[in-house]
């Protein structure tokens, strides 16, 4: 929890690749790559749900591919992991940019959580002379809401700061809704910090727009498999004091850190490379991640000609 954000991990994720890969100490190229998948393997088990993590790991991590040398290798990861962090600074702008354009002067935009894209949008349209509102949320359990508003004052943006259930009380006055994304599955359902569903229920009941702003690699290539994204659920002391918890032994703290908003609630998607109907999320995973039906076909061991 001291990267916050599927953004932020994904690129802390290929710094930590190429920094390990700079260190290792191993001349034959066997060894190398197999330390590699090694340190690949404990990143992406440190936070399941962010599907911009795995994502991240494998792009970087192709950067081995055809490597006959340690130093090729080594070359060749470090210089993808470079690359992926410039593009996705760049698709953190791009998006700002895009995102920016949805909201109108005079409009009260609600954001859930904590994240950088959407966010960006916001200070965008700030910064581009919109006259702008903006109510954020709490995020119990562990107080997301405390770092945007804190970015948003900065920002010098008018802002309401609400509990998590006073969405509902307040959404008659908000024009827009923007939230991040931790990933987006093949049919267009955004997983994001719990409590974004029942943000955009409310919404899609007032009929207020949702719009999530999130880059191509939150979409995730596995769901196309009917792979389900995994909502990472945390210890029940984030809820709950253990001191209060032991006296209750009949009570059981549920703590999951994300949930699933179908598409059906979500307007728009906003990547780097445009807006999307959350119905296109198939189209990113093909068209831009570059994740096809052959690969899934070879990860699972069913060859390129196999009639399956
Ligand atoms: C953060 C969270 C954010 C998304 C998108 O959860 O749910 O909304 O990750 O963020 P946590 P970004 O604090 O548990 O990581 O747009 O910055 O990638």
């Amino acid at each position: 929890m001291e990267v916050r954000g599927a953004g932020r991990i994904a690129r802390a994720a290929a710094e930590a690749l190429r920094d390990h890969a700079a260190s290792v100490r191993s001349s034959d190229v066997a060894a190398f790559r197999q330390e590699m998948e090694r340190a690949a393997a404990t990143l992406v088990a440190t936070r399941p749900t962010a599907v911009s993590l795995p994502n991240a790991v494998h792009i970087v991590m192709a950067g081995l591919e055809h490597a006959s040398t340690t130093e090729e290798a080594r070359e060749g990861l470090i210089h993808r992991a470079a690359r992926f962090i410039q593009s996705s600074q760049h698709a953190v702008e791009k998006i700002s940019g895009f995102g920016a354009r949805h909201i109108r002067d005079g409009d009260t935009i609600l954001t859930h959580c904590n994240s950088e894209v959407a966010l960006g949008c916001i200070i965008e349209a700030h910064r581009s002379g919109k006259e702008i509102e903006v109510f954020a949320t709490e995020v119990r359990p562990r107080n997301q809401g405390l770092i945007t508003i804190r970015t948003l004052n900065d920002a010098g943006i008018k802002t309401n700061f609400i509990v998590d259930s006073a969405v509902r009380s307040y959404i008659h006055d908000v024009d827009l809704v923007i939230v991040g994304a931790d990933a987006v599955t093949v049919n267009g359902a955004v997983v994001n910090k719990i409590g974004t569903s029942q943000v955009a229920h409310t919404a899609a009941e007032a009929r207020v727009s949702v719009l999530v702003a999130a880059e191509t690699y939150k979409f995730a290539p596995q769901t196309i498999m009917g792979d389900l994204i995994r909502i990472e659920e945390r210890e029940a002391n984030e809820v709950l004091a253990d001191e209060i918890a032991r006296t209750l032994p009949n009570v059981t703290v549920r703590n999951p850190a994300f949930d699933v908003t179908p598409a059906e609630y979500i307007d728009l998607i906003v990547t780097e490379q445009g807006a999307i109907p959350p119905q296109m999320a198939y189209i990113i995973i093909r068209e831009y991640l570059g994740w096809g039906i052959e690969e899934f076909h070879e990860s699972i061991g069913i060859g390129a000609n196999h009639d399956e």
